[in-house]
């Protein structure tokens, strides 16, 4: 399989943008070697500008829950288009795109859209620190919110909470008061409010985590989480950016039955254009201004070709209910993942909820931070690139998601399987 296209671009992309690419994710640092440069995407596939096609696991990292170019969704930017691109003030449909989000998920009363998840997760730490008038944010290792200064941390080496900047540029006086607790620990959360309760503003955390691989909340963690934010009177926020609207429609708290104080949103309400949002109850969200005094702005929020293609991707999943077939497809999936490293004699661990899942290869379980960082990356670099050759597009990354989509048939994931297997068989 010909890269030479995408090698020769991304030499040229690197003169031009830092890296090469404009998100780092994209670049392949964490599997080596060059990567592929997409010219186009139909479906469950993508096209690299050598004419190569791959079945496609990342979808966009999220957004493609319905595959690329759903005609309701191009029909939609472009009947949307037809009567301009920006206007900078607002419009209806801003307001049909917040009232599906409203509609689907009850903990949601009113909503801000922004142009990204990272804009939503800025805004929600704010609204709840000016809500509550307290200063400190927990965040939870292995959760990545977006590149928000104040959770751009890493678990502080002294005190287990102590958080340190994970970024240069990234002050000591931004993090002062983000403290970093293991994920799925009840007990580290326990002790953290006894220590600091009543200066803590917010927990926020990813409910089903997409970025340390897939990893869920399980139902202790869950319950110290809602019962420790209620008792000391500190917000819930649920980051939804990747789990919203992608394993149930109601997003994650309508799987595990939780009402997060806030929720923060992007990537699937977006249908592939930029959108993020922030959402919960009106007391809350009425402290934004212009309502309130709580500052946010944003000159595309809300833009009108971003809001047709989040409201042709949440009608289309409202009125179609697709999340049994992903069930089924992602399913499969697993089940043929997990039975080809296990033929290989490779020890792994498979992590699903829906249709977003990680192989770890970790004997397991995988639960946290601490567990998923012991995965063999150099292992599953050789994985990406036996798949990437056979034409198949994994997430190139040990510690993200793949997704599948209702684009993606049962041939596609048979063809994934037996390519996986191939290659695994190669790597005992
Ligand atoms: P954006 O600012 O990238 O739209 O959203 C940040 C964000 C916030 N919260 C969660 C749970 C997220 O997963 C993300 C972004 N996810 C990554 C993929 N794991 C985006 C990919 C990238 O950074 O290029």
């Amino acid at each position: 399989m010909s890269r030479k296209k995408s090698v020769a671009a991304f030499a040229h992309a690197k003169e031009l943008i830092p890296g090469g690419v404009n998100s780092p994710a994209r670049a392949f640092g964490a599997v080596g070697g060059e990567p592929v440069f997409i010219h186009r995407a139909e479906g469950a596939y993508v096209y690299d500008i050598d004419g190569n096609r791959y079945i496609d696991y990342i979808g966009s990292w999220g957004p493609m829950i319905l595959g690329h170019r759903h005609p309701e969704v191009v029909d939609a930017l472009e009947r949307a288009l037809a009567r301009g691109t920006s206007f900078g003030a607002p419009t209806e449909a801003e307001s049909e795109l917040a009232g599906l989000i409203i509609e689907a998920i009850p903990s949601v009363q009113k909503v801000r859209l922004v142009n990204s998840g990272t804009e939503a997760t800025m805004s929600a730490v704010r609204l709840a620190r000016a809500c509550t008038g307290r200063d400190a944010v927990i965040k939870f290792a292995g959760n990545y919110h977006g590149h928000v200064d104040s959770l751009l941390v890493a678990a502080g080496s002294s005190a287990a909470t102590l958080a340190v900047p994970n970024s240069p540029g990234v002050t000591q006086g931004t993090v002062q008061d983000t403290l970093v607790l293991p994920y799925n620990d009840p007990e580290a959360l326990e002790a953290a409010f006894q220590e600091h309760g009543q200066r803590i503003a917010a927990v926020i955390v990813e409910p089903v985590a997409g970025n340390m691989g897939c990893v869920q909340a399980q139902a202790d963690f869950r319950e110290a989480l809602r019962g420790m934010t209620q008792e000391y009177g500190a917000l819930l926020i649920f980051d939804e950016v990747m789990t919203g609207f992608r394993v149930a429609y109601g997003g994650a708290q309508a799987l595990l039955g939780i009402q997060p104080d806030l929720t923060t949103l992007g990537k699937i309400i977006g249908g592939g254009l930029p959108v993020g949002a922030y959402g919960g109850r009106a007391e809350i969200m009425d402290h934004v201004l212009p309502a309130g005094k709580v500052f946010q702005a944003g000159t595309l929020s809300g833009n009108p070709l971003a809001a047709a293609a989040g409201i042709a991707t949440l009608e289309v999943l409202r009125d179609t209910n697709p999340y049994d077939r992903l069930e089924h497809l992602a399913a499969r999936l697993a089940t043929g993942l997990e039975q080809a490293a296990l033929g290989a004699g490779i020890p792994c661990t498979l992590n699903r909820v829906g249709s977003m899942m990680t192989l770890f290869f970790n004997p397991g379980p995988v639960t946290d931070w601490q567990t998923a960082s012991r995965s063999d990356t150099r292992r599953f670099a050789r994985y990406f690139w036996g798949l990437l050759d056979r034409g198949i597009y994994m997430p190139c990354s040990q510690f993200e998601a793949l997704f599948v989509s209702t684009a993606h048939s049962e041939d596609d994931i048979d063809a994934t399987v037996e390519a996986a297997s191939e290659v695994l068989a190669t790597m005992g």
